[in-house]
């Protein structure tokens, strides 16, 4: 399965990054990684280039919120396909805020998938869960 991933936003912190690329491709996955800095336009730009199955975004200095929350929006606007996987990951907020606040407000913006200072592989299990039951 393909993957995009990258970090979003003015977001520079680069090592998680890496570890999601190194270990999204011990999974078996082809990984795009897209780096920091990265714009939501120019993750949904590389789904529609590279016909990805997932798009998963990582945000650590937690400003995703502002940059992300017109995903719906690019949804429509762009020629998607219906069954990509839309996750998100890393620190989802500035300061301290619980998962239960998190997660539904995300979600709504469209993600699947949302786990807010969840470890990596404890993440990467639930996405390859959720894709193997929606087979
Ligand atoms: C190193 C570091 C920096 C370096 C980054 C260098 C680089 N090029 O990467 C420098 C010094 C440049 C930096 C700058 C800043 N930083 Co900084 N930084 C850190 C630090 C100390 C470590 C980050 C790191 O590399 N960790 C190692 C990796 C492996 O762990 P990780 O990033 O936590 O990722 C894990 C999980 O989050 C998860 N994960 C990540 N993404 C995803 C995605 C999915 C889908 C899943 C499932 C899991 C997942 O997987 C990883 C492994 O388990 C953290 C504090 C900390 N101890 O975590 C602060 C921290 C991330 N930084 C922070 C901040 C605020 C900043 C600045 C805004 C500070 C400032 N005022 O300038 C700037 C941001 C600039 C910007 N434009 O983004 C805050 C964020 C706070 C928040 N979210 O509420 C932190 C948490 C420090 C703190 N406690 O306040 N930072």
């Amino acid at each position: 399965m393909k993957v995009v991933t990258g970090v979003v936003g003015n977001d520079i912190h680069v090592v998680a990054n890496r570890l999601i690329d190194i270990s999204l491709q011990a999974r078996g996955f082809e990984v795009f990684n897209l780096g920091v800095n990265t714009s939501l336009e120019e993750f949904i730009d590389a789904v529609v280039e590279t016909d990805a199955d997932i798009l998963l975004i990582s945000s650590l200095n937690g400003e995703a919120e502002g940059w992300c929350r017109d995903l719906q929006f690019l949804r429509s606007e762009y020629d998607l396909r219906e069954d990509v996987v839309f996750v998100i990951g890393g620190n989802l907020a500035v300061g301290e805020a619980k998962q239960d606040d998190i997660i539904p407000k995300y979600r709504s913006y469209g993600f699947d998938l949302v786990f807010h200072q969840v470890d990596l592989n404890t993440g990467l299990d639930a996405l390859e869960q959720y894709v193997k039951e929606r087979a």
